[in-house]
């Protein structure tokens, strides 16, 4: 596996190329052209001008999170082609810049919900976290308005204002696609982008829904290991993978986590590792990685990871915000860096003990 960091780019990320360099271990970022919109044909010069700038920095480009999916391929309008044609440029244009993972989600309209940004912790650190009642109790429209204000300053991925704007007419667009209709527009899109990736060896990665159960009606269709190896199956390339991000999954605790992981071998191209602590069923906060800190056991899921032999880019995922960094929530610098050095420190033994032979 490759040890990297998400980095949104100068100008948006409050984290430097220089200080995610200095983290033992972190040889490369996942990132992205932040300021395009979903749809959009990506540039070659800015994709070039990214790689390089990482790799100027003594970094890799280890992969995108995400090139976003229009609106219109979810649905499934006739406008979907354009979209489609243009996602395949994109791809064209990432392949030859050397460029072999790419991050992508099926949610309609809002990408990750969550209902607090800075829920406090006993020991002072802020967190992400949800609560159903709090969820049940907001009017969608309204959802972007209640939680920007926690966004220190930062455009949080998958809130983009532009997009929010539009909710209401998004919400409608929406009305007549359920389930079987988002699996049968996703298929579609696969199938379509497939011959691209094979020229170009190009892993897609699916991200979970987050959380993994259907939000304000919207259907939510990666969720669960059924519905995953139902989606593997139903486009049964090795190109056709996933992100395996344990905190998405994780949401729903009847997920086995690292059974789902073995389930998938040879098709996790990408992995978010990240604890949560659940405080009921309905409730739950990001907690720092570490086993003890909240309801997961990292090992197991490490473990299973190795077990499978995964050989592709890995990331801790949202961090607490401490040590008064004020950062984009989820995405600072400090406890992530914490997180990486712990997963490594997780790999490293489990590594060790598999040459020596100790199960
Ligand atoms: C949130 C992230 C998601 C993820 C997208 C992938 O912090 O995990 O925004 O990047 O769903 O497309």
């Amino acid at each position: 596996m490759q040890m990297t960091l998400r980095w949104y780019g100068t100008g948006y990320d409050t984290v430097t190329l220089k200080q995610i360099r200095q983290i033992p271990g972190v040889t490369g970022v996942i990132s992205t052209l932040y300021g395009t919109q979903p749809g959009e044909t990506w540039k070659m010069e800015d994709i070039l001008a990214l790689k390089k700038e990482i790799e100027d920095a003594g970094l890799s480009l280890a992969g995108i999170e995400s090139v976003n999916i229009h609106d219109a391929i979810k649905i499934g309008t006739p406008d979907r082609e354009q979209y489609i044609d243009n996602y395949i440029t994109t791809l064209e244009r990432l392949g030859q810049a050397d460029v072999h993972m790419v991050c992508y989600n099926f949610m309609p309209v809002f990408d990750w919900t969550r209902s607090e940004l800075a829920r406090k912790r006993p020991d002072g650190s802020t967190v992400l976290a949800y609560n159903q009642a709090a969820i049940d109790a907001i009017v969608p429209e309204k959802m972007f308005e209640s939680i920007a204000g926690e966004m220190n300053g930062t455009v949080m991925p998958g809130w983009e204002p532009e997009r929010m704007a539009h909710v209401k007419e998004l919400f409608e667009a929406y009305k007549d696609v359920d389930d079987e209709k988002l699996f049968a527009n996703l298929k579609y899109f696969l199938e379509r982008i497939m011959p691209v990736c094979d020229k170009y060896d190009i892993n897609m990665a699916i991200h979970p829904d987050d959380p993994a159960w259907s939000v304000f009606g919207l259907p939510r269709i990666i969720i669960n290991k059924k519905n995953i190896l139902r989606m593997m199956q139903m486009v049964d390339n090795p190109h056709n993978g996933v992100t395996f991000c344990s905190g998405s999954y994780g949401t729903n605790l009847e997920n086995d986590l690292p059974d789902m992981i073995r389930s998938l071998k040879g098709r996790i191209h990408f992995a978010h590792v990240r604890n949560l602590k659940f405080n009921s069923q309905q409730d739950f906060e990001e907690a720092a990685h570490l086993s003890s800190d909240g309801s997961f056991d990292m090992y197991e899921l490490m473990l299973a990871l190795y077990d499978i032999g995964f050989d592709g880019p890995i990331r801790p995922d949202h961090g607490r915000m401490i040590w008064d960094e004020v950062a984009m929530p989820g995405y600072g610098l400090y406890d992530r860096a914490l997180g990486a050095t712990y997963l490594n420190g997780l790999w490293e033994a489990i590594e060790k003990s598999h040459e020596r032979g100790i199960k």
